[in-house]
C-alpha cells in the first residue's frame, strides 16, 4: 500500500562497553513509515548518553525539519513535526537521512545515522491549475490535428503524491477536440500537462462549446486512482469565419417542359442553408444552353431560352444539373429532372383528300404535313385496294 520512504539513522556510537555509552541496538537503522504516519516513529532506550549534541537532515530537502529528535530519561525518540503534514507538498525525496552526534556522560562523542523510507499512498487527488475552468479561443477555420492550447499554454494538473507517474486526461465525447498527456511539456516535478487538439477541420464555431475534462492520477501506490474534474470552453474567433457552405434543400427537383416551351418546376429550387447574395447558381448538362436560371430572393427558377429541337422532344426526359458555388466553400449541386411532353406525331393538314382521274392523270391537292416532320426523315406509302396503281412524289 505504498512506497517505502527510507529514513536511515546510523548511529556510529563507537560504542565501548568499557564506558557503557550506547543507544541500544545497532549503530545504524532503517525506519519505514507511511506518508500518512504521524507522531513517534522511532524509539530506543539508551545508556549513559548525556544529550544530543547536534543533528542534520539530508541536504536536498527544501523545507523542514520534518522530524524532531529528543533524549529524555534515557529514551531517544524521533517523531514527526507539524511540517511533515506538508512533506509531499514541498519535497520529492523518497528517503531522508539523519546524522546525529551524541555526547556521553563519560568518554568522547558518538555518532548515529538513520535512514527513513516513506511508503507513498495516494492521499492527494490531482488538482487543475490555476482553477478548474479553462477558456480557449479557436481561430476558425482551424485545421485538424493541431494543438488548441498552443505550445506553452497547456492544461496543467498537479498531483503531489511522491510516486505519481503521469496523468490520464479525458474529455467529454464531442466531434471536435481531444486531450492527451504531454510528457515533453511536463518538466516541473509533480505537474503534468495536457494539450487540447482538434480532431477534425473546424470551419466555424458559431456558439461556444463547454466540455467536461477529467484528470486521473497514475502512480506506484497500488491505491485506487483519484480523478479531478474541470470544464473547458471553446469560443470561435469570428473575424476569420469562413462562409457557410451552400446546401440545396433537395438533391432532386422535378419540372415539366410544355409544348409551348415553358418550364414548370413542381417546387422552386432553394437552399436550406448558406444562402447569400454571393452564392452563384449555374446550370450544367447536355441541354443547359437551352435554359437559363432566374434568381429571385432565395429561390431559383428555370426558364427556356432556346426551344428544344423536335428530335429532343421525342425523348421522355432530360437531366440538368444546378450548382451553387461561393468562394471559400465546397459548394453543392442538385439534379433537375425535366419531363418532356408526349412525342409529337405526324399529322396531315387534312384528314381527307379528294381527287379525280382524267385522261389517266390524278388530279389532287398537295398533301402537306401539319406537324412532326421537323428534323425528321418522313417516309410515305400508299395503301388501299388499288394502291399498286399509285405512288407518292416528294
Ligand atoms: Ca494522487
Ligand atoms: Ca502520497
Amino acid at each position: 500500500m505504498g512506497i517505502l520512504f527510507f529514513f536511515i539513522l546510523l548511529i556510529s556510537l563507537g560504542l565501548s562497553t568499557s564506558n557503557q555509552c550506547s543507544i541500544g541496538g545497532a549503530s545504524a537503522d532503517f525506519i519505514n513509515i507511511f506518508d500518512t504516519s504521524r507522531g513517534v516513529i522511532f524509539s530506543r532506550t539508551t545508556n549513559n548518553l548525556q544529550g544530543i549534541a547536534s543533528y542534520a537532515f539530508s541536504q536536498q530537502l527544501n523545507y523542514g525539519p520534518y522530524f524532531s529528535l529528543t533524549l529524555v530519561d534515557s529514551h531517544f525518540t524521533i517523531e514527526t513535526t507539524d511540517a511533515f503534514e506538508y512533506y509531499e507538498e514541498n519535497e520529492t525525496l523518497l528517503s531522508v537521512a539523519i546524522t546525529a552526534t551524541f555526547s556521553c556522560l563519560n568518554g568522547p562523542s558518538e555518532f548515529l545515522m538513520l535512514i527513513i523510507t516513506i511508503t507513498d499512498t495516494n492521499n492527494n487527488a490531482p488538482q487543475f491549475l490555476p482553477s478548474d475552468e479553462f477558456t480557449y479561443t479557436v481561430p476558425t477555420p482551424f485545421p485538424a490535428g493541431l494543438a488548441i492550447t498552443g505550445c506553452f499554454d497547456g492544461i496543467t494538473v498537479r498531483d503531489i503524491d511522491l510516486t505519481t507517474q503521469r496523468i490520464d486526461f479525458e474529455i467529454e465525447e464531442n466531434p471536435y477536440f481531444e486531450i492527451v498527456y504531454d510528457e515533453k511539456s511536463s518538466t516541473t516535478k509533480r505537474e503534468f500537462v495536457g494539450i487540447l487538439r482538434s480532431t477534425t477541420f473546424i470551419r466555424t464555431l458559431l456558439e461556444p462549446i463547454t466540455l467536461k475534462i477529467t484528470a486521473t492520477d497514475v502512480d506506484l501506490t497500488g491505491d485506487p486512482p483519484l480523478t479531478a474534474v474541470a470544464t473547458v470552453t471553446f469560443k470561435g474567433e469570428t473575424t476569420f469565419t469562413l462562409p457557410e457552405d451552400p446546401v440545396f434543400s433537395h438533391p432532386f427537383y422535378f419540372a415539366n417542359y410544355t409544348m409551348d416551351h415553358q418550364v414548370i418546376l413542381l417546387e422552386p429550387i432553394s437552399l436550406q442553408s448558406g444562402f447569400h447574395k454571393l452564392v452563384n447558381f449555374t446550370l450544367h448538362g447536355d441541354f443547359s444552353d437551352n435554359f437559363e436560371l432566374v434568381v429571385t430572393g432565395d429561390q431559383v427558377t428555370i426558364q427556356n431560352r432556346i426551344p428544344l429541337e423536335t428530335y429532343i422532344l421525342r425523348e421522355t426526359q432530360i437531366i440538368l444539373v444546378i450548382r451553387a458555388d461561393r468562394e471559400e466553400t465546397t459548394g453543392d449541386r442538385a439534379t433537375i429532372i425535366l419531363q418532356l411532353p408526349e412525342g409529337i406525331s405526324l399529322q396531315f393538314e387534312q384528314s381527307n383528300y379528294r381527287g379525280t382521274i382524267k385522261n389517266n392523270i390524278l388530279q389532287i391537292a398537295v398533301l402537306s404535313l401539319l406537324q412532326g416532320y421537323e428534323g425528321e426523315v418522313v417516309n410515305t406509302e400508299v395503301l388501299g385496294e388499288h394502291s399498286q396503281f399509285f405512288t407518292t412524289i416528294e
